[in-house]
């Protein structure tokens, strides 16, 4: 494994890369997983309990009513996978009403942040095993040979973060889980769902600010760690809807002309012009299930709010 000074070192050189590559696209554009550094994991925290962001509570409230459903659905000493280890609350709902589950694996690529959750987890279910698998689940990887033969694997993605993904990388996604959890296999996935606009622009441009401040944070993060001189300060944060890629867009928005110096390489911008950082991907319960079909999957639940906000999809491996 690398040591952390080197992790540190090939994780920049990876940020600085597509920070050169996103900001020279005649469409300036950065991948939204460089929002997450430790101030920004923060704020992402943050937004989940502001008032305008309805997603993380609607779910969770989801999740509590339709447990006993979700964990008949999932079956007897079911093994589930989760892919990324962040939803905490959200793990412990589901691995609470499963019934003699048999084990637990996490994926995430933060080896200390999936360590953490791994041990608040088996304190948490003591009679339960877990078995961390450090992997960036957007890219190929092979889950530990030596799972359990008996009892159903269900893959699980909470928090909407299936919106985030591009269209090849949501493909990608769906047919890998399906080739983890085998012929038997379920899928408990949760997804944001299509609805007015206002609503949906109002959650990404919370009137408290906060998404705000997540966003212009990958510009304080792109002047502390490549050594650029990006005024923050004349940036403004804009959410916008694109209808033709049903999501809600982040942007960075430049006041003025100006040219910035990132890593030693000049970057210019014009006055309104954009870097677009994060598409989040809006679904309709129909659009999610024919995306499912294409990936080998039937959906055979849906499970939502009384005013269908967000759903939580049971989805059934096709054999
Ligand atoms: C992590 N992900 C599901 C969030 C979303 O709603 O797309 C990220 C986010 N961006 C701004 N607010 C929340």
């Amino acid at each position: 494994m690398l040591d952390r000074t080197s992790a540190e070192e090939t994780q920049r050189h990876a940020f600085q890369a597509d920070v050169i590559e996103g900001l020279s696209k005649a469409r300036k554009t950065l991948p939204s997983r460089w929002l997450y550094d430790d101030r920004g994991s923060e704020i992402f925290e943050e937004i989940t309990a502001v008032e305008d962001y309805y997603p993380t509570r609607t779910e969770t409230a989801i999740l509590r009513e339709h447990a006993g459903d979700m964990a008949s659905f999932c079956g007897e000493r079911a093994t589930v996978i989760e892919y990324g280890a962040g939803a905490s609350v959200k793990t412990e709902i589901l691995l609470g009403a499963l019934r003699s589950p048999e084990l637990y694996v996490p994926v995430d690529i933060a080896g200390d942040f999936l360590k953490a959750s791994a041990r608040r987890i088996g304190e948490t279910f003591p009679d339960l095993a877990v078995r961390p698998v450090v992997a960036d689940f957007t890219g190929d990887f092979e889950l530990p040979d030596d799972l359990p033969e008996d009892g159903r694997r269900t893959g699980f993605f909470p928090g909407s973060t299936i919106g985030n993904l591009d269209r090849h990388e949501t493909v990608s996604f769906l047919e890998r889980m399906r080739e983890h959890v085998g012929g038997d296999g379920r899928a408990v996935i949760g997804a944001d769902l299509k609805k007015d606009i206002p609503t949906l622009l109002r959650a990404y441009d919370d009137s408290e600010g906060v998404t705000a401040a997540f966003d212009l944070n990958i510009l304080t993060r792109i002047n502390r760690e490549l050594d650029g001189d990006v005024p923050v300060e004349r940036f403004v944060h804009e959410a916008r809807w694109n209808e033709e890629s049903s999501a809600v867009e982040m942007h960075l928005r430049s006041l003025d002309d100006r040219t910035v110096t990132i890593a030693g390489r000049s970057f210019s911008f014009a006055a309104g012009e954009t870097i677009h950082t994060e598409s989040s991907r809006k679904y309709s319960v129909d659009g999610f299930g024919e995306l499912a079909a294409a990936c080998g999957w039937q959906v055979s639940e849906v499970w939502t709010d009384e005013a269908r906000r967000f759903a939580e999809f049971g989805l059934v491996a096709r054999t």
